[in-house]
Parts: structure tokens; sequence; C-alpha cells
């Protein structure tokens, strides 16, 4: 059977490709299983100091398959609720939970929670035909996957309402210049700039990047005392690692820091 997450680990890179081309890399329950396994191994794996997420054939992520809800085939409607606090839910909090950079090369479109899943990661590279839809309204619902909260928070509420109201198409190269995505690339480009950026983190200090992507996530709720109490604690931390230790010995030295990512 087809691999519906396609998993490698190369140099502390451990790339998770979602795998169902011919459905656009909807998700299905195996993919969601498969994908949370993956972000889970992350999190156990020494070995794995950066993630890399992208998408099989011309699309990132269709978001829901919608042939597994399809209402012709009868019965009670489905609880969404329970799918999203079952699947969902639990992999967008692993993904900003890790600590370690988590990257997203959106390779094409990216729609519904396809798109959420990818603005929960944390540097976010879409290829220039790449478009992102908030497809929700277009059937009902509305949008999941940490969806308002990202959009909410990164555009304010006039573009937030207006992408998850019309489900009008953004593309990558605005989405890059209203801050939602780090940047757009050439197509050709995507997967090779991404791969080099996880390669770079992935040698980075695992644990002071770590500490950064909690710090910066805290940000947006903490007042500014509370965080620069956090930042006293999380520099406290990052200051007894070895990699602090290497990375200040490689200034003096004037070589190159080989952290280990402890
Ligand atoms: O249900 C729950 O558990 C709650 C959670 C919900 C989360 C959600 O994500 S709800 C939103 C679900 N997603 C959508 O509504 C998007 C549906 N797809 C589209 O609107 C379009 O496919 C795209 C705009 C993404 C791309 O359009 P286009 O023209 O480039 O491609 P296409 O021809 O529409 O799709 C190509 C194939 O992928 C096609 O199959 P076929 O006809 O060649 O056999 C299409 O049916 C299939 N596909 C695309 N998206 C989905 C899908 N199949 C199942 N589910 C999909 N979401």
């Amino acid at each position: 059977m087809t691999e519906t997450v396609l998993t490698t680990l190369v140099d502390g890179v451990l790339t998770l490709t979602l795998n169902r081309p011919e459905k656009l890399n909807s998700f299905n329950e195996e993919m969601h299983l498969a994908l949370r396994a993956g972000i889970e191994r992350a999190h156990s794996d020494a070995a794995v100091r950066a993630v890399l997420l992208t998408g099989s054939g011309r699309g990132f992520c269709a978001g829901q398959d919608l042939g597994d809800r399809d209402p012709r085939k009868g019965g009670p409607a489905p609880d969404l609720g329970h799918t999203l606090e079952t699947f969902y839910n639990p992999t967008l909090r692993l993904i900003r939970n890790l600590q370690k950079p988590v990257i997203c090369a959106v390779n094409g479109v990216a729609a519904g929670a396809g798109a959420n899943l990818a603005f929960a990661c944390d540097i976010v590279l879409a290829a220039k035909s790449a478009k992102f839809i908030q497809a929700f309204a277009k059937i009902g619902l509305v949008p999941d996957a940490g969806g308002t909260w990202s959009l909410a928070r990164i555009l304010g509420e006039p573009r937030a309402k207006a992408l998850a109201m019309t489900a009008e198409p953004l593309m990558a190269e605005k989405a890059a210049d209203w801050g939602l995505i780090w940047k757009a690339v050439e197509d050709e480009a995507l997967l090779a700039e991404a791969t080099a950026l996880a390669s770079q983190l992935a040698a980075g200090p695992t644990l002071g990047l770590g500490l950064t992507k909690q710090l910066i996530q805290a940000a947006a709720t903490n007042s500014l005392d509370e965080q620069l109490d956090l930042e006293r604690d999380c520099q406290r931390k990052a200051g007894r690692s070895r990699d602090y230790a290497e990375g200040v010995t490689a200034f003096l030295e004037k070589r190159k820091a080989e952290f280990i990512g402890e």
C-alpha cells in the first residue's frame, strides 16, 4: 500500500511529505495518523533537529478529504468537532509545542485545513505559483486547524475576515507581502531552498532554537513583564547549554561553531 506520508531523516532533517497527490494530499484518517506519528517522532528522537513538511505532486494539501464526508451516502451528519479534536488539533499542538524548528515548503495549492496547517509551522516558504485558500466558506464550514487564530493574529481582522468569508485565493507572493509566510520563491527552487534552510537549522543550536520558538509564541499573550521574566529563564537555560559554550569558543577561536543540539 502507498504510504500517505513519506518520511526521510537526513543530516538531522526529518522530511515529511504528504503523499496523496491524486487527491491534492487531502487528509484521510490514515494520513492524519501518519503525519501525527511523524511529528511525535520529531519530539522523541534526538537525531531529529528540524522538520521539513511538504507535499507530493502539484498540491501541498487540500484540507479534509471531502470524499469521506459525502452526505449523499446518507446517515446522520458527521460530528466534525470530534474529528477536529481527534485529528487536526493534536497535530497542530504537536507542531507548536515541538522544541525544534518546523519548516514548511508549500509546493502548490494549500486549501482549507491544508492552508492552516502551513501557517502553524515556524517558517513557511511557498512556490510562487502556490495559493492559499480558506475554502471552508464554500462548503458552509468555519476555518479550523488554527486558521482563525493565525489569520486574525498575523493579518488582523479586516484581512482575516475577508479571506475567510470570500474563500478568495491568496497567491504566495501576496501572502509573503502580508507577512503570512516567510517568502515566495521560484517553483523550481522551492525544495532546494527549503531543504537548505532546514539543514542549516538542523545544524544549529537546537536547544536555543527551541527556546526561541517558545519565547516568540509566548509573546503574543504575555505582558512585557512576563516576557522579560521568560527571556531571563530561557537565557539561563541556553547559557548552560553545551552549544552556547561551543558558540562562544568558536567565536573566540575564529572558526565555525559545531553545534550538537544540547
Ligand atoms: O471534515 C472534517 O473533519 C472537518 C475538517 C475540515 C477541514 C477542511 O479542510 S474543510 C475544507 C476541505 N477542502 C476543500 O473544501 C477544498 C476542496 N478542493 C478545492 O476546492 C480544489 O480542489 C482546489 C482549489 C484545492 C484545487 O483546485 P484545482 O482545480 O487545482 O484541482 P481539482 O481539479 O479541484 O482537484 C484535483 C483532484 O483532487 C480532483 O480529483 P479528480 O476529479 O481529478 O479525481 C479533486 O476532486 C481532488 N480533490 C481536491 N481537493 C479535495 C479532493 N478530493 C477530496 N477532498 C478534497 N478536499
